[in-house]
């Protein structure tokens, strides 16, 4: 079975019932036993997680060497991918991320050690990106600034990081506290505004500066609000249980780690399963 059949059958699932498929998928795995417990220092976050679906980190990434990386571009220029004046989504490619710093923070213990927990299994990182949202009169590319659901796997948490300062004009992230356990299914214009009528009390708008950090079970609908006054770079990294329809390994393979010279404290049992679709640790000089 690949992720491909597990997808389909997750569409006969009701979204509201894949959380308890995943504890069942969880309990059955052999995770190895002599490997020391996860961090515990970010630890109280998880009922809150668990509860609403959304957790802020009580942590600022530095920007600097992000915002290195990922500079500001031009539309059309740079090695960003979907550009155009109007094109309300662009993305840098996925190997030209995985080789940015943004991965050391993505392994960072403590937020391992949360995503693990509420995993109940060692997770899956099988997904970075990083984007820049633009104003545009007339967007395209913008499904994922109208309420929605992510369908990656039967239980994945995503981090979000804001290269930019974000407040209600630059394209907030926007999620629905609680609709991880709620079973609306829609899209487009007008089931977005049907969403902003039902759930008006429960719509959490995250705001905060560059360097802001947090996780949203993005099976619970959210958005990015199309920014108004300018541009916003924000990343994903998205954690799950296996491989899945919106794993890197499909698109590109794994990139040998060697060509990655900042990467801290990876090549161990768990750093190398954590990061098995994005990194390959045995991949010599003359094996590419
Ligand atoms: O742009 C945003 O804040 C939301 C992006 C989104 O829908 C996603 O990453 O799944
Ligand atoms: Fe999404």
């Amino acid at each position: 079975m690949n992720a491909y059949d597990m997808w389909a059958i997750r569409q006969a699932v009701e979204p509201s019932r894949w959380d308890s498929f995943a504890h069942l998928i969880a309990s059955k795995r052999k995770d190895p036993p002599h490997y020391p417990p996860p961090d515990g220092t970010w630890a109280h976050l998880l009922p809150k997680l668990r509860e609403t679906g959304f957790a802020r980190l009580p942590v600022s990434v530095s920007t600097e060497a992000l915002l290195d990386w990922f500079k500001p571009l031009n539309h059309g220029a740079g090695p960003h991918i979907y550009s155009g004046p109007n094109v309300a989504f662009s993305c840098y490619p996925s190997g030209y991320v995985i080789r940015s710093p943004l991965l050391n923070f993505m392994n960072d213990p403590r937020l391992l050690g949360l995503v693990e927990l509420y995993m109940e299994c060692w997770p899956t990182l099988y997904s970075m990106n990083v984007w820049w949202s633009y104003p545009a009169d007339e967007p395209q590319l913008d499904h994922m600034q109208r309420f929605h659901r992510d369908r990656d796997d039967w239980r994945f948490v995503t981090l979000f990081i804001y290269g930019t300062d974000v407040d209600e004009d630059h394209g907030p992230h926007q999620m629905i506290l609680g609709s991880h356990r709620t079973d609306d299914v829609g899209s487009g214009e007008d089931f977005d505004k049907a969403c902003e009528k039902k759930y008006a009390k429960q719509i959490n708008t995250v705001t905060g500066p560059a360097g802001t950090a947090f996780l949203v079970n993005t099976i619970a609908l959210h958005r990015g609000l199309p920014p108004k006054a300018g541009p916003r770079l924000i990343a994903w990294g998205r954690y799950g249980m296996g491989p899945n329809i919106n794993s890197y390994d499909l698109e590109g393979g794994p990139i040998a780690a060697r060509v990655i010279p900042h990467l801290q404290g990876l090549n161990n049992v768990k750093g190398r399963y954590i990061n098995r679709l994005l990194l390959d640790f045995d991949r010599g000089p003359y094996m590419e």
